[in-house]
């Protein structure tokens, strides 16, 4: 036979079996290849939700979550702030090994290497439809962004085939969103500019023209000022293309059914990231006074009702039982993050921590043990489970679901436990906090020392500092009341050792930097 007979023969073998397979691939795919939907809210805190404890906030939607699936006791977001966090949750490797996983401005580059692995890249290598609504703040672009033309690289270019998205952060410039790229109703004759250093001439700011605020600013914000909020950053143009803030919820709500109702015939991976109840608080007025805590209880009551609605449209579109629902926060929750908005004033009896000490910012538990629920109707078992689990973990574990043997850099596959069949979680967990690290191990949790104030006092939260190494022990103080680096010096030297395996001796350049 000749070489060309032979080849001709192979092509047409593999052009038969390929088209055959792959409808059949689809097929089996849906069958047996579950959604995947994860619900990610902006610093809600541990005590923030009824099913953790809180009375006076009712979260009835995001409780039924917890109560009919697994509700974790001791699961972590990767950091006590939000780019580090979700940075680590779509790759599975630590922020702290990517010198720009820190809060970002809103011109900041894409920091996830185009060519890095990532929850949504995996996915659809097997199949799945991406898509993200909500929240991005991993930076867009590579450096000098046009807001005016496509703005790439960014979600789409790390694994999702559908993005609608705010840039960084509701308090954060341009206020505008974007689907895939484009910057969405915007005017080609009022072009959008954007500089986080320097005003635009003639522009009014916060801080100079108090009376145009609706909100006023505590602390930093004091930038641009959209719809009467004053920003950080300034920007001038896209007037028709800003954002409405008080119907941002709604908004991303209606995205993200349609994207679930355009998808539901084919696996799909949804990350849902809300935008509550992060600053500035902005309830649409069906929820404002939902609660007596002012703006931040009626947002998380909003947000609440958000995931309700969206449960709904999983259930009317009949998928819901072929769909895993994870639930969590990037990082603890804060009160004053730089706006009056009566949240100090009106907290009352409401510990938005649950118990634990510190918030968001802070390397004490508050910073980055959140509410962490995995829901799965009819597959997944009501039960409380005090694993130690971490996002980190989702992106190993989602693989193990969809049949890949894929280990991320740092992530375990925890499987079993996230789906409630089994209690062994991790055994360590190294935990960041705007660049500093802390171990935990078991119920161990050391600090070591650094240097820098022991609260930050503008959104008076405890963040961990001390000039001491600090050692708890969390099965009998998880408030984190009793440090016992002195009088138990084994282990805190064997939590050292351990500590130091992962981290190096970064702790020690750390201990030098100035924390702000
Ligand atoms: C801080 C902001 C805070 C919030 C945070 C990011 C000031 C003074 N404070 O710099 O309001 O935006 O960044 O929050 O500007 S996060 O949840 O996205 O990490
Ligand atoms: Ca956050």
């Amino acid at each position: 036979m000749s070489r060309s007979f032979i080849s001709l023969f192979f092509w047409v073998l593999i052009s038969v079996t390929s088209s055959c397979s792959g409808n059949k691939e689809k097929q089996v795919a849906s069958k047996n290849k579950p959604n995947i939907v994860i619900l990610y809210l902006d610093d809600l805190g541990y005590g923030d939700v009824g099913a953790y404890g809180a009375t006076e906030i009712q979260t009835p939607n995001i409780d039924r979550l917890a109560n009919e699936g697994v509700m974790f006791t001791d699961g972590h977001a990767s950091s006590a702030t939000c780019t580090p966090s979700r940075y680590a949750l779509l790759t599975g490797v630590y922020p702290w090994r990517n010198k720009d996983a820190k809060i970002l401005p809103g011109t900041a580059p894409l920091i996830i290497d185009t060519a890095q692995l990532t929850i949504p890249k995996l996915l659809k290598e097997q199949g799945y439809h991406t898509g993200v609504v909500g929240k991005w703040h991993l930076g867009l672009g590579n450096g000098r962004v046009n807001w005016n033309e496509q703005v790439s690289p960014g979600p789409n270019e790390v694994g999702f085939d559908y993005s609608y998205i705010m840039a960084a952060t509701q308090d954060r410039v341009p206020t505008v969103y974007l689907e895939n790229g484009l910057v969405e109703g915007l005017d080609p004759n009022d072009p959008i500019e954007v500089n986080y250093e320097k005003n635009f001439d003639g522009q009014p700011t916060g801080k100079d023209n108090p009376g145009l605020l609706t909100m006023k600013w505590h602390h930093g914000h004091n930038n641009s000022i959209i719809n009467g909020i004053p920003r950080i950053g300034f920007m001038k143009g896209g007037e028709k293309a800003k954002w409405n803030d008080v119907d941002m919820a709604d908004h991303f709500l209606a995205k993200a059914q349609s994207y679930v109702k355009k998808h539901k015939s084919e696996p799909f991976f949804l990350y849902y990231a809300l935008q509550q109840p992060h600053v500035p608080r902005t309830p649409n007025p069906r929820f404002v006074g939902k609660t007596n805590l002012g703006p931040r209880g009626d947002v998380i009551v909003e947000a609440d009702w958000c995931i309700g609605e969206f449960m709904k449209t999983l259930e009317n579109e009949g998928i819901l039982e072929n769909t895993l629902i994870i639930l969590s926060s990037d990082n603890g929750p804060v009160l004053n993050d730089g706006y009056y908005d009566d949240a100090v004033k009106r907290i009352g009896q409401h510990d938005q921590n649950g118990g634990l000490r510190g918030g968001k910012y802070s390397l004490f538990e508050a910073g980055t043990r959140v509410p962490f629920i995995t829901y799965w109707k009819g597959k997944i078992e009501s039960k409380k489970s005090d694993a130690l689990v971490s996002q980190i973990d989702i992106l190993s574990s989602l693989a193990k679901l969809v049949g890949v043997e894929e280990e991320s850099t740092d992530g375990n596959n925890l499987l079993d436990v996230l789906l409630g069949n089994s209690d062994r979680g991790r055994e360590n967990l190294v935990l960041e906090a705007s660049i500093r690290t802390a171990f935990r191990k078991k119920n161990w949790l050391m600090i070591p020392p650094y240097q820098g104030p022991a609260v930050i006092t503008e959104v008076n939260i405890e963040i961990g500092n001390s000039p001491e190494y600090q050692l708890f022990d969390l099965d009998n103080d998880v408030g984190q009341q009793k440090n016992l680096a002195k009088s138990n010096p084994d282990k805190l030297n064997e939590m050292i050792k351990e500590y130091k395996g992962f981290v190096g001796d970064q702790d020690q350049e750390i201990e030098a930097l100035e924390l702000k």
